[in-house]
């Protein structure tokens, strides 16, 4: 059940001091900055909020935020340490334990009240995250608390990132020819109407190999639209060639486009046109559960395995529902892919055959994630005050 979020009356006695200061540091990849980015989109879209939004490299920024206008009530910051100086917003978001500029915690402790502090952790679907969200945790060196704030599939969790309005912007776009034709034809992105579509973002796996050769055998034409990145570079490989933006090869029954890179609201179109789509990390992972498509998980290898704990938790609840043997095959499918030894091509072959059976479970999984507060929304009745 979605619930109604109340504006905080206090933010209009004091204009100049922001809703929330997000920061976040690039590891690597998109997934940290690709998270801040629509999560502070989302709390100025749909909450008003005004959000400075602090990162140390603004050039992974510039890769996925759309170009052009600026987002009103986001006001993007070069994070820098030594130099930050700035009074505290009414809440302070440490995106993934990213230690908050020292300067920064002392302006906080200063501050009466003191501006909430949230720790955003990462995405699991393993079943402690109930047990953890929302706890406290006591920083002595500041006297402040801090709370994590963790996402998740359940409603005793902070939820998962959407914008209020994404499932019906979905279906208006996949309803509209003419401005699907027109977005695709802007990203470079020719589409047979006839052919099976497949969308690759992930890591380096020696599946992709073995996909290629399964793709090339199909029995129909299939596009795979590869943008660039890790899994183009071992594509390529295997294709024995490289492959730049805009080049297309084809093998068999499979023409393999390699697409530039592009904003986040054009990704989410391709995934939205796609009969499945294989994605990774953190964002594009829960993108693709909201374009209600079938997917494929490429999960951020952690040490120690750790990561496929987590992809257990997540094909657990992501399974329900399937008939078991289609469900023992995609959890084969997202082991091998996640695994140093390549999928077999006969069960690349099996698992194409789910797809239709797989379509019309992941609208009723999206669907169903849809009825739980999404996270902006969590946030933001988090931080409003008990009555
Ligand atoms: O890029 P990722 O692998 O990101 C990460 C980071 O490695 C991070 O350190 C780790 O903590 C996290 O994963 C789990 O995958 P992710 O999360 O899917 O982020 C990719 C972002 O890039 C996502 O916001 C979608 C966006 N994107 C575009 O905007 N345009 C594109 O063309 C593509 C392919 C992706």
């Amino acid at each position: 059940m979605s619930h109604p979020v109340t504006q905080d009356s206090s933010r209009k006695l004091s204009p100049a001091r922001p809703d929330a200061d997000l920061f976040c540091r690039v590891i690597d990849n998109f997934g940290d900055i690709g998270v801040c980015w629509r999560l502070a989109r989302c709390l100025a879209r749909d909450h008003g909020w005004h959000v400075r939004l602090w990162v140390d490299a603004l050039d992974a920024l510039a890769r996925i935020k759309p170009q052009g206008a600026a987002e009103p009530g986001v006001e993007v910051r070069q994070l820098n340490d030594d130099t930050l100086s700035c009074l505290p917003a009414r809440c302070v978001i440490e995106a993934f334990a990213c230690d908050l500029p020292p300067a920064l915690v002392m302006s906080m402790a200063a501050q009466h009240p003191p501006p909430r502090w949230i720790n955003l952790e990462y995405l699991s679907a393993e079943a402690w995250v109930e047990g953890c969200h929302g706890l406290p945790s006591y920083d002595a060196a500041s006297g402040l608390t801090k709370h994590f704030f963790f996402p998740g599939f359940t409603a005793r969790t902070g939820g998962l990132l959407r914008e209020r309005d994404l499932p019906a912007q979905r279906d208006a776009w996949l309803a509209d020819a003419a401005a699907r034709k027109h977005d695709l034809a802007r990203l470079g992105m020719a589409v047979d109407t006839g052919a099976l579509q497949l969308s690759l973002f992930g890591y380096e796996s020696p599946s992709i190999a073995t996909l290629i050769e399964a793709l090339a055998a199909h029995a129909q034409p299939v596009q795979l639209w590869v943008p660039e990145g890790r899994s183009l570079t071992v594509a390529a490989e295997a294709l024995g060639r490289p492959l730049r933006a805009g080049e297309v090869v084809q093998r068999g029954a499979l023409a393999l486009h390699a697409l530039a890179f592009m904003d986040q609201d054009d990704f989410d179109r391709l995934l939205w046109q796609c009969d499945l789509n294989i994605v990774r990390g953190e964002d594009s992972f829960v993108r693709a559960q909201w374009a209600a498509r079938p997917m494929l998980w490429h999960i951020y290898p952690q040490d120690g395995g750790a990561h496929l704990t987590k992809l257990d938790a997540f094909l657990d609840r992501h399974a329900e529902g399937l008939p078991a043997e289609v469900a023992t095959r995609l959890r084969a499918l997202h082991r091998g892919w996640n695994s140093t030894a390549a999928v077999p091509v006969d069960d690349w072959h099996a698992v194409l055959g789910d797809l239709p059976l797989l379509a019309s479970h992941a609208r009723q999984r999206a669907a169903s994630l849809a009825s739980h507060d999404d996270l902006a929304t969590q946030l933001v009745m988090f931080n409003q005050p008990p009555i």
